[in-house]
């Protein structure tokens, strides 16, 4: 926010007091996004062009502090399958007995922060033990390319058959896709992409997503889950924006509909979750609300942000910071602030109001909010994304802007319409993008989608979407 003082205060008081030789059990994932990911992201912008600290006063502290606890992740993943622990302890590492059972996000979101973590200290043991979990998660997946919820890390067996995208397994496919644009590894992508469409296939109904069973697609829990609503803000950088507008809509009128998001609503029913009627100020309305008005600078989405705001505040705000709500249908509070609270809930909202901080910057979010620089110097080669004569641009009122760049993942194996030897380009986020400046006009411009044969349509904004339905 430009509040240097602020964050080197932060900074040096880390640097002094926080050490991670503690006997406490710690859960490998939300260590690894919340702790983890936090020092990566604040040692890069301590140590950015910017110049946000004083000179001299920065040596590294975070970093140091980064490795330590990366170092204390590592015996985690010391299991036959390579799948990684759920719960370690920070000083004594893995304990007897301790629970063999996981969570698919548990063992696949963890490559953006360790991956970062190896190549800003040059060794290479993080990345190599997450990407190994996230391969054999992978190798896992049934013949429809569904994956279940819960898994065992010693015999590598499910646990769980039923999934969807929400709790379990939500930032899985987070990770894959911004694992792609942070080192630009081919493989991410096309994980991603058969990932996707599954989930496009099997979990979708219009603007829905229930649970299926990984073995046979059918349809197990029809329920909306406010994890669940981060799913639009990822489809904004897939580029498929009808479909993220569309799901959207459906969260907006359930947070309009109770003041606020409740963690599980009954689909079939109609009805609250019986003992999940709560709201822990969760994110993940904003996060979307916020890729979606920078895609399409629509203003609704910015009277969405005004909503949740002025329902946090008049629902949430206590002296001191932002309670949970123990039960949406009385408000209830519960004295409990998660930090994704700060560090997501916030952060987003602020961001859809004033993007400052992001302009000329390429930076991608992790699953807890913290900002990555994208770097050429990460990346193994430099993805079709960022060649400029691939971007698609669109107009907003007089203005030209660029679109999504994540969203032009050029599928180069095949061409459309070859007229007078003027090929296009079909993209896998269903944008022709041979043209520099293309914007589809009609339902005709979109053309058909390579993988499913399936005809396009062309939203408000000038992108083509798919539109699936089951
Ligand atoms: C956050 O900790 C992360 O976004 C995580 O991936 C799931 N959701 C919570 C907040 O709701």
């Amino acid at each position: 926010m430009g509040n240097n003082t602020e964050f080197e205060r932060g900074v040096l008081w880390l640097s002094e007091n926080l050490t991670f030789d503690v006997d406490a059990r710690i859960n490998l994932f939300e260590c690894n996004i919340r702790v983890l990911g936090g020092l990566i992201s604040a040692h890069i912008l301590a140590t950015d062009s910017a110049n946000r600290l004083v000179q001299g006063s920065y040596k590294n502290q975070l970093l140091t502090l980064a490795e330590d606890l990366g170092r204390r992740f590592l015996p985690s993943f010391d299991t036959p399958t390579g799948l990684p622990y759920a719960w370690i302890n920070l000083k004594h590492g893995v304990m007897e007995n301790e629970t063999t059972e996981t969570s698919t996000s548990g063992c696949g979101s963890l490559i953006l922060e360790m991956g970062a973590l190896s190549r800003l200290t040059g060794d290479p043991r993080y990345e190599a033990a997450a990407l190994r979990s996230l391969r054999k998660l992978w190798s896992m997946r049934s013949s429809l390319n569904l994956l279940g919820t819960t898994l065992d890390v010693i015999t590598g067996e499910w646990i769980e058959y039923s999934s969807g995208i929400g709790a379990g397994v939500d930032s899985f496919y987070e990770y894959l896709f911004k694992a792609f644009v942070l080192f630009g590894k081919e493989d991410y992508w096309r994980m991603f992409h058969s990932a996707y469409l599954a989930v496009q296939k099997y979990f979708r109904h219009g603007p829905w997503y229930h649970e299926a069973d990984m073995r046979t697609g059918k349809a197990t829990y029809w329920q909306l889950t406010s994890l669940q609503a981060f799913w639009p803000g990822l489809q904004v950088l897939v580029g498929d924006i009808p479909a993220a507008n569309s799901s959207h809509r459906e969260f907006v009128h359930v947070w309009e509909k109770f003041g606020v998001q409740p963690e599980r609503y009954l689909l079939d029913h109609q009805m609250l979750h019986p003992t999940e009627k709560y709201y822990p100020l969760r994110p993940e309305l904003a996060e979307s609300t916020f890729y979606l008005y920078q895609a399409t600078k629509d203003p609704w989405y910015m009277e969405v942000g005004e909503l949740i705001v002025n329902s946090l505040n008049l629902y949430t705000k206590v002296e001191g910071g932002f309670a949970s709500i123990r039960d949406v249908t009385t408000m209830q509070m519960e004295d409990h602030q998660h930090s994704f609270f700060l560090a997501e809930t916030c952060k987003y909202l602020y961001l859809l109001f004033d993007d400052s901080f992001l302009v000329d910057r390429n930076y991608i979010f992790t699953t807890e909010g913290h900002p990555l620089p994208v770097l050429s110097s990460w990346h193994e080669r430099l993805p079709e994304t960022y060649i400029p004569t691939n971007w698609t641009f669109f107009k907003v009122q007089t203005q030209r802007r660029k679109a999504s760049a994540m969203s032009l993942q050029v599928c180069p194996a095949t061409t459309l319409n070859p007229i007078h030897g003027d090929q296009q380009v079909e993209s896998a986020c269903h944008v022709p993008d041979a043209r520099s400046d293309h914007r589809c006009f009609s339902h005709d411009d979109c053309g058909v989608d390579a993988i499913s044969c399936r005809h396009r349509s062309c939203s408000i904004a000038g992108y083509c979407g798919l539109w699936l339905y089951i």
